[in-house]
Parts: C-alpha cells; sequence; structure tokens
C-alpha cells in the first residue's frame, strides 16, 4: 500500500495539527500520545515518510534508522523512564490494531506495567 501523505501524523509533522512536542532532532519527532495509557506515553516517529517498521526496515538509510533509535534513547533519558524502564512498542498491520499509517514507536513508562507478550 503506498504511504497516505496526509494521515495523521504526516499533518503534525507537517505543522497542520498541533501536538505536545517532547523532543526533535533532523530525523525524529517525539509528542505526546493523545491517549495515554500510561503515566508516560510518547511518541517517536521518524521525519520521513514511512508506513510502519517494515516498510521504513526496507527503505530508510543507516543514518534515518539510527537517528530513529537514537531519538527513542535520549527520550527515555529526558522523560526519566530509562532508569525505572519502560517498553518501546510498534504496531504493524491489522492483526495489530495498528491506527496511523505513519511508523511511530511507542514509549510506554512512568509505572509497573503488566506482561504483555501474548
Ligand atoms: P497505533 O494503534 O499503534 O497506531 O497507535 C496510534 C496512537 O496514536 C494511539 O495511541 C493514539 C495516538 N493518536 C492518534 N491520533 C493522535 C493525534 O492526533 N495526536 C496525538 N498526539 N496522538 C494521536
Amino acid at each position: 500500500m503506498a504511504y497516505d501523505p496526509n494521515n495523521i501524523f504526516a499533518r503534525i509533522l507537517r505543522g497542520e495539527i498541533p501536538c505536545k512536542k517532547e523532543y526533535e532532532d533532523d530525523f525524529a519527532l517525539a509528542f505526546h500520545d493523545i491517549n495515554p495509557q500510561a503515566p508516560v506515553h510518547v511518541l517517536v516517529i521518524p521525519k520521513g515518510a514511512y508506513e510502519n517498521m517494515t516498510d521504513f526496515a526496507e527503505r530508510a538509510s543507516d543514518s534515518e534508522i539510527g537517528g530513529l533509535f537514537r531519538a527513542v534513547r535520549k527520550v527515555s533519558a529526558q522523560l526519566g523512564v530509562d532508569g525505572p524502564g519502560y517498553r518501546m512498542i510498534a504496531n504493524i498491520g491489522d492483526d495489530s490494531g495498528s491506527e496511523v499509517p505513519h511508523l511511530h514507536i511507542h514509549i510506554c513508562g512512568g509505572r509497573k506495567l503488566g506482561r504483555m507478550i501474548p
């Protein structure tokens, strides 16, 4: 499926829709989830147009891939969850329940998280 340039996160990247920004650099933007599932719930997205992790792994440059994961690390430190721990989630495809077709890594933490491996 082709990337939809009008998905909600593409519009956030273009500044057409506001977000509560936590972090930004050349490769990534991080903002607070609109419907938080934990005391800390932030989404980290690449600036490039990638639908999900499959698309990203296939088409993104090594710099973009490194940049996204370094941003996750910086955001976790900035939010203070790197010490106590946190969970990264990237939903892919229909079975995962993924809603927004722009790659996003959820960072969830700030409390003890239940086991979630199905
Ligand atoms: P997923 O199910 O993995 O596709 O997660 C999508 C997440 O995006 C979900 O937790 C809610 C969040 N979300 C959806 N629309 C918006 C929005 O307009 N702003 C923000 N900040 N988050 C959004």
